[in-house]
């Protein structure tokens, strides 16, 4: 999933918005656990799988508890072999339906996308990969226009492939049925997002906590986010899906980028508010106001970032370890190599 939006890296992630700037330093989420970043497995392609259930709409995640370490830093995930900075990008999605975020590697040229199924981590140890294997081979994508992403768009627990039109809005989405995905391809055109002359940022995450992500559109310009809620279901394109036109507003000053992802114990995404220079903030995402509106708390930092290197790495997001939270991930640029920081409750 693509979750990052904002400035220049828009597209090339997946459920963020960001706005880069400059700055420097270090990103280590809050104050950290047990570093030792010794090596460990390579990421290694979709295996079977098995699929456990999630949590119900709007209800808390299950093992979800605030334990003290916060954050805890596990071994690098090595990037793939041949990973090809200038075309490709590190991505994560649930492909298998085990509730793990696996890893891939996406082109942006060719559309190709490679998977290797993430096997889980034993009590602090390194995560297991599956070897890698080609989940698409080519996509047609509008050069510059086009870029695949993954979410759930129909909520059955498997992330589906997308292709975002960033010009107009509109979606192709193939179902994922059991790590495959199927010959429909299902279209949106999201216009009710898209007026004229704009061309928000488009990231996929859960808003209302049924576990279908919504269409969240950002403008940079005002901060407002807008939303469609539900826009697939399990047959298709939905021809009424909810708007929101103000889900939240978020300002985003110089170097940040906007993601929206569920860190705490309930099932609904929150707003992320990474500073390229380390510190990730957050706005947690309450409830409905009973009037339509959705109530946010105060903003505050959940992890200072410290060690993050700006120059060569980059935060994004994913569930890795399958508990319902979003993880910190530090991504480098160059190698596709993978800081891991499992959320054990921020800081
Ligand atoms: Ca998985
Ligand atoms: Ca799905
Ligand atoms: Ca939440
Ligand atoms: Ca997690």
């Amino acid at each position: 999933m693509i979750t990052t939006v904002g400035g220049g890296v828009f597209g090339v992630v997946n459920a963020s918005i960001a706005v880069l700037a400059g700055g420097d330093k270090d990103d280590k989420p809050g104050a950290a656990a047990s570093p030792k970043p010794s090596p460990s497995d390579r990421p290694s392609g979709p295996g079977a799988g098995e699929g456990e259930s999630s949590a119900e709409p709007n209800t808390r995640l299950t093992d979800c508890r605030n334990s003290t370490d916060q954050w805890n830093r596990l071994p690098e995930i090595p990037g793939a072999k041949d990973f090809a900075p200038m075309t490709q990008r590190v991505d994560f999605a649930d492909i298998n339906g085990d509730g793990r975020d696996d890893y891939l590697v996406v082109d942006a040229g060719t559309g190709a996308v490679r998977v290797w199924e993430n096997r889980g981590t034993k009590s602090g140890a390194g995560f297991a990969w599956g070897p890698g294997s080609h989940l698409i081979t080519a996509t047609t994508l509008a050069p510059g226009r086009e870029y695949v992403d993954f979410a759930d768009v129909d909520g059955d627990g498997f992330d589906d492939h997308l292709v975002v039109n960033s010009e107009n809005g509109s979606v192709r989405a193939r179902k994922n049925h059991d790590g495959r995905l199927s010959g429909t391809e299902w279209k949106a055109d999201a216009k009710a997002l898209h007026k004229k002359g704009t061309n928000p940022g488009i990231v996929f995450a859960d808003i209302d906590g049924d576990r279908r992500d919504d269409y969240l559109a950002f403008d940079l310009a005002s901060g407002d986010v807008a939303a469609l809620l539900g826009l697939f279901d399990r047959s298709g394109p939905r021809p009424d899906p909810e708007h929101l036109a103000q889900v939240v507003t978020v300002d985003l000053g110089e170097g940040e980028r906007l993601a929206f992802h569920n860190v705490d114990c309930d099932s609904r995404a929150d707003a992320l508010i990474s500073d390229e220079n380390g510190p990730l903030r957050a706005r947690m995402h309450l409830d409905h106001d009973g009037g339509g509106g959705l109530v946010w708390a105060e903003e505050k930092q959940i992890a200072t970032g410290d060690e993050l290197d700006r120059r060569t790495q980059y935060r994004d997001f994913a569930d890795l370890d399958g508990d319902g939270r979003a993880d910190s991930l530090w991504v480098n640029r160059t190698t596709g190599e993978v800081t891991p920081w499992l959320n054990r409750g921020g800081d």
